[in-house]
């Protein structure tokens, strides 16, 4: 067994990426292992600014999680904030951290390209990051490929304190789908909630089906015949769809003569099938709202522990105790 972490944002609704990518691995993982999993308030502070809807999205995202099969009596779930340690060890780390190390995260970067607002907060993401993952000795992070390089941080923060105060941390490794390391969104670009391309896995069918006929292609004639690889349509496909399947719609698209609308259909309907579970369970916990705080208050009580043990590691080895 393995000590497994890994956190999402409750930044708004959870989309194709953050299943495909991450939290489908948090489910499998919870099976045989020791899963630490958290819903990462503070991290959405950067970007959520009004504090009705970080309560809700928090509150939202727990109820995604616990609808898409995490289960708390085989794995930990608990929104970060409620673990104060991991913010007083986030400190410890960030006084080792060069500020070089934080420039050249690529996410940040693309944020300011983008030119999203950036405060101190999101540059120092990573640190906070660091602090989440070694607080519970975590040994496996389940992500995306976006967060590959976060975890290399992480590897490197770490070290850096083993090598200057005396081994304290575990050091820890992503976790990464082949797969659905970057699942696209609508646009073709890497599937995010702040690019506006997502498509959700909750929400209504007719809603999604719009979505869904939204995704950009390209508007070559039907006759022509197109590659599958490098198509995102196909890519989006490919989600839910088996080995044959797969190999069917891409004879499809080399041999021509069909239109995208057939394969937006066939998504749409794979999607419906893939969700619909965790849907009508997700509509049964909404009922149970009382279940789904205990089982926070729980998760919360088994992280501190852990949490705590490992902060005082690290005080005694920099000479805070
Ligand atoms: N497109 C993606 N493909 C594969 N994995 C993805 N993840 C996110 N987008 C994709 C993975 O989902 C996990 C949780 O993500 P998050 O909510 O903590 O934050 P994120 O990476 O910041 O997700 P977004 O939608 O891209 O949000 P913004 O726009 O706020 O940055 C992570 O493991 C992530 O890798």
């Amino acid at each position: 067994p393995c000590r497994v972490l890994s956190g999402i944002q409750p930044t708004g609704r959870p989309h194709w990426g953050n299943y495909f990518g991450a939290i489908r691995q948090y489910i499998d993982l919870q099976e045989n292992n020791q899963g630490f999993y958290f819903i990462a308030d503070l991290h959405a502070l950067t970007t959520v600014r009004d504090a009705e809807a970080l309560r809700q999205h928090v509150i939202d995202t727990s109820l995604d999680l616990l609808a898409l099969g995490l289960d708390p009596k085989k794995a930990t779930l608990f929104v970060q904030s409620q673990v104060p340690e991991v913010s007083e060890l986030c400190w410890i780390l960030l006084s080792g951290t060069p500020m070089g190390l934080l420039q050249r995260c690529v996410a940040y970067k693309e944020k300011m390209d983008k030119g999203l607002p950036a405060d101190a907060g999101l540059f120092s993401y990573p640190v906070l990051q660091a602090a989440d993952i070694l607080a519970y000795d975590s040994q496996l992070v389940p992500v995306g490929a976006d967060q590959v390089q976060h975890i290399e941080v992480c590897r490197d923060i770490a070290q850096r304190f083993n090598h200057q105060f005396g081994d304290t941390f575990v050091l820890p490794n992503a976790s990464v789908l082949d797969d659905s390391a970057k699942v696209p969104g609508t646009d073709g670009e890497k599937m995010s909630k702040s690019y506006d391309n997502t498509l959700p896995l909750f929400g209504t069918t007719k809603k999604i089906r719009k979505q869904i006929m939204r995704i950009t292609t390209d508007s070559r004639p039907m006759e022509d015949p197109k590659e599958p690889e490098g198509d995102h349509l196909y890519q989006l496909f490919s989600l839910f769809a088996s080995e044959d399947q797969k190999q069917e719609m891409a004879a499809k698209y080399r041999g021509g003569g069909f239109g995208y609308g057939e394969v937006k259909k066939a998504v749409a309907e794979a999607s419906e099938e893939h969700f619909a579970k965790a849907r009508e369970k997700r509509l049964e916990l909404e009922q149970n709202l009382d279940y789904v705080h205990q089982v926070l208050a729980d998760g919360a009580t088994r992280a501190r522990e852990v949490a705590a043990g490992v902060l005082s590691r690290a005080q005694k080895a920099c000479g805070l105790r």
